[in-house]
């Protein structure tokens, strides 16, 4: 079997970029270890930046997400019980965000893939890449006991912050740059009237709480929670009763409470590998780094590493320029570590942890209380949440 690009992972890095390459007439094939129905199930993102967006409509498949999704022209972080409101619209000159879940997108872009008679092979086993170093390499790979061997131009490994494609490269090759924090978000999904119309990040005593949404009818909250937390531990009334402890009293009063259709916990962590890439093998997404949620980075930064391959490879194809093939890991890394920066600055403003001394927990409430009311605090915020512009790639 032989493709141009051969793709490890159908998450979302791997199936926009996919799709994007797909319109330029290059072909690819994904290989992914699960069933497209486990891919589905994972509730994970919510809130897409414009360049998330304009690639959704590059790649062809924005239309449910255009009529579906919400535009949010702001979101609010409540301090110690006093909302404040981050006007992204006004203090960005007129940029806004998408309210529209991870599960959706990927829905609409498996969806794509499947009329356009793309290939995925799905619960695939023993992903491997080789060659990376040459000139041809390949990936073999296992499905219903057979071996397999693809062979390709270019390896993009999407499969990940556990998949393999990061483990393939040789460790005195890369750096890891990386962060615990200790504790996770539990998050809770539930077909019940979001409590505002607006995201609201919770700074509190007993801990970060986070109201987001998936439309006027289907609520997405978070608690953090410790590191020793088991989802066991949490039953839908716990979760509520804490939530409730945490949130503003005018917006506990009105919190509308109902089953949990998903609950899970998501740990917190900081990484990046440098560099993205091994000879013809690419790391896209949380394959390459990984941010703790407070921010909405995640989806957000794979999405600017798609950008930047599907760029290149399309001037690689379409005009030659080989060159630029080199430059990958250094335009992808400049704009991560301004997410990864965020991230991190948001989990410390917002989050309460036990190893925080007593004295940074003042600086961080006196640093968040600063920022929310100053005009050029709110600005740096919105700013940062809205999404920095891609880089060039030339
Ligand atoms: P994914 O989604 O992990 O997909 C990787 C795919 O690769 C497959 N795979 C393999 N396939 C073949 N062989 C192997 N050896 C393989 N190993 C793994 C996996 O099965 C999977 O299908 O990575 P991708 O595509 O890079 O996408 C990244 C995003 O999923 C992630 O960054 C976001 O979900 C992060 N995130 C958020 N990002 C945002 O931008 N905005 C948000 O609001 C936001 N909220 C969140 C989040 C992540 C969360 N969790 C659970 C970590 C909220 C949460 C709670
Ligand atoms: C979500 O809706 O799942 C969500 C929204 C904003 C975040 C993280 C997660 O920062």
């Amino acid at each position: 079997m032989k493709t141009q690009v051969a793709i490890i992972g159908a998450g979302p890095s791997g199936l926009l970029l996919g799709q994007l390459l797909h319109k330029q007439g290059i072909e690819n094939v994904i290989l992914e270890k699960v069933s497209p129905d486990y891919v589905l199930g994972r509730i994970r993102a919510g809130v897409l930046e414009q360049g998330f967006v304009d690639l959704m409509r590059e790649a062809g498949v924005a239309e449910r997400m255009d009529s579906e999704g919400e535009i949010h022209d702001g979101f609010e972080i409540a301090l110690n019980g006093v909302r404040n409101r981050i006007d992204l619209k006004g203090l960005t000159g007129g940029n806004t965000v998408i309210v529209y879940g991870q599960t959706e997108l990927t829905r609409d872009l498996m969806d794509a893939r499947t009329k356009t008679n793309q290939t995925t092979h799905y619960q695939v086993n023993d992903v491997q890449p080789h060659d990376m170093l040459e000139e041809h390499p390949y990936v073999t790979y296992e499905s219903g006991g057979k071996q397999y061997k693809l062979e390709c131009d270019y390896i993009a490994g999407s499969d990940g912050f556990h998949g393999v494609s990061r483990k393939s490269i040789p460790k005195d090759c890369i750096t890891e740059y990386e962060r615990l924090y200790p504790g996770g978000w539990l998050g809770l999904l539930s077909d019940t009237p979001p409590v505002n119309p607006e995201l609201v990040y919770i700074r509190h005593e007993r801990g970060f709480a986070l109201c987001s949404l998936r439309s006027q009818t289907r609520s997405r909250y978070y608690l953090q929670v410790g590191k020793n937390d088991k989802i066991e531990d949490w039953n839908d009334e716990r979760f509520w009763e804490e939530l409730k402890r945490r949130l503003p009293k005018d917006l506990a009063d009105k919190l509308i409470t109902g089953p949990s259709i998903e609950k899970s916990i998501a740990p917190m962590r900081s990484f990046v590998v440098d560099p993205m890439q091994y000879g013809r093998l690419f790391l896209l997404g949380d394959a390459a780094h990984i941010v703790p949620p407070t921010g909405a980075k995640g989806l957000n930064t794979a999405a600017s590493d798609v950008y930047t391959l599907y760029t290149i490879l399309t001037k690689v194809y379409g005009q030659g320029k080989t060159e630029l093939l080199k430059e990958y890991s250094k335009i992808c890394l400049r704009r991560i570590w301004d997410g990864e920066r965020f991230s991190w600055w948001m989990s410390n403003m917002l989050h309460k942890f036990e190893e925080t001394s007593a004295f940074n927990e003042k600086i961080y409430n006196s640093e968040i209380e600063y920022y929310l009311n100053s005009d050029a605090g709110r600005r740096v915020i919105a700013e940062q949440y809205v999404g920095l512009p891609y880089d060039n790639v030339e």
